[in-house]
């Protein structure tokens, strides 16, 4: 997708702090943090929203969360662990309108979110 900004952000037109990346996800920071760590972890494929998955991309989904898990021990999550979130379509105040999780953690967190 040409306007995408994630898309943008894959293809390096956009810098953003990459802190992971192979062949189907890239994982950069949030530029509005809400925690110590907040990550966005995005397919590079042009996804919307959950709405818009196929059975085609069952394992790029589970790479997904592969990486989640991988990433978090490497920033040393793992004791106390981290909050996987994906917002979809306007309730849930999704605004990029490309499929990606957040990954917050560093501080305890609140639940139910608002
Ligand atoms: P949301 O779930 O679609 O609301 O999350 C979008 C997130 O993308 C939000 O936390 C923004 O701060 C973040 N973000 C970013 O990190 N870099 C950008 O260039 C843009 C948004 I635009």
């Amino acid at each position: 997708m040409q306007d995408c900004i994630f898309c943008r952000i894959v293809r390096k037109e956009v810098p953003a702090e990459i802190v992971y990346e192979d062949e189907q996800v890239m994982v950069f920071k949030d530029i509005q943090p809400a925690a110590p760590v907040h990550l966005l972890l995005i397919p590079k494929k042009h996804i919307p929203t959950f709405f818009d998955l196929t059975e085609d991309d069952v394992s790029l989904i589970g790479h997904v969360q592969l990486v989640a898990g991988r990433v978090a021990r490497q920033l040393n999550l793992e004791e106390k662990g981290f909050r996987l979130v994906s917002n979809c379509k306007e309730d849930a105040g999704q605004l990029v309108f490309h499929i990606h999780y957040h990954l917050l953690g560093g501080r305890t967190l609140q639940w139910p979110p608002g």
